[in-house]
């Protein structure tokens, strides 16, 4: 019998190698959670995960998993007609806040209308990552950005859109829940709220949202221990976590 103990090692849904993320960049920590859960709830060979337009382009690559390129925002369309063919298929619909809630937002409030059996998960950075740092729908009032150099100002562009309370006014959402990514304890309750979400979809139990909030040190002009502070005490007060909507409790 070996005397090694295995303590840790790499989800198998997720492959070998290296992410293109940057230091302190949280899709990679999204990734991992998401990559866990998948082997924990024995999902790993019938998930496909849905790719947005955003730094997480190439999600697919970085999965051992099938993967769909959807167009800039229409993960939750592409989604729902993969989930429709293959109803015994883990369906993930992964998306930033450029994404789901600027030019994808008809597509994520539909697709939540009808109360698709789908998960999404919601990366909102407050930032557009992959094309240098525009102004996104949930940008922070006075946040600076490419498009918003004096910082964002209500009286242009409107508030920052909380998308866990826009979609807890519709009726068919089974699970909608924010966390967050900037540290270790709330890390951990991300994974738990993915974990039920994923496991909603394979109960049959329809659509389930998660939102995490996630850093953007690179655009947000932040080492990424500054940018884990700004997330907690800029985001967190505007965009506060816990579960919105459980059907089951
Ligand atoms: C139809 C279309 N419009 C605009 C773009 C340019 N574009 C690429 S990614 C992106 C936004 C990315 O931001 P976000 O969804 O927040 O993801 P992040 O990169 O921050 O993860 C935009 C506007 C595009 N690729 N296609
Ligand atoms: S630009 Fe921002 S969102 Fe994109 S990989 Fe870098 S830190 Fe992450």
């Amino acid at each position: 019998m070996s005397s090694e103990e295995i303590i840790y090692q790499k989800a198998t849904s997720m492959s070998q190698g290296e992410t293109h993320y940057c230091p302190g960049c949280t899709h990679g920590t999204v990734h991992k959670l998401i990559a866990e859960c998948l082997d924990e709830i024995n999902m790993v060979d019938d998930a496909i995960v849905i790719a947005p337009v955003g730094c997480a382009v190439l999600i697919y690559d970085y999965f051992q998993i099938d993967g769909v390129e959807a167009a800039h925002g229409r993960a939750p369309a592409v989604a729902t007609g993969v989930k429709r063919v293959h109803p015994d298929k883990m369906v993930i619909s992964y998306q930033g806040d450029g994404d789901l809630l600027a030019i994808g937002m008809a597509e994520t409030i539909h697709a939540a209308n009808r109360g698709e059996n789908i998960t999404v998960i919601f990366v909102n950075n407050a930032i557009y990552g992959m094309t240098g740092g525009q102004m996104a729908p949930t940008t922070m009032v006075g946040q600076k950005t490419t498009t918003t150099p004096s910082g964002r100002q209500p009286d242009d562009v409107g508030l920052p859109i909380r998308a866990c309370e826009l979609l807890n006014t519709l009726e068919r959402p089974v699970y909608i829940e924010r966390v967050s990514c900037h540290n270790s304890p709330n890390i951990l309750k991300a994974k738990k709220a993915i974990k039920k979400a994923l496991l909603n979809q394979k109960e049959g139990k329809g659509y389930s949202f998660v939102e995490v909030l996630a850093t953007c040190p690179t655009n947000w002009g932040l080492s990424p221990k500054k940018s884990y502070d700004w997330l907690e005490e800029t985001m967190i007060p505007y965009y506060p976590l816990g579960n919105f909507r459980d059907k089951e409790v």
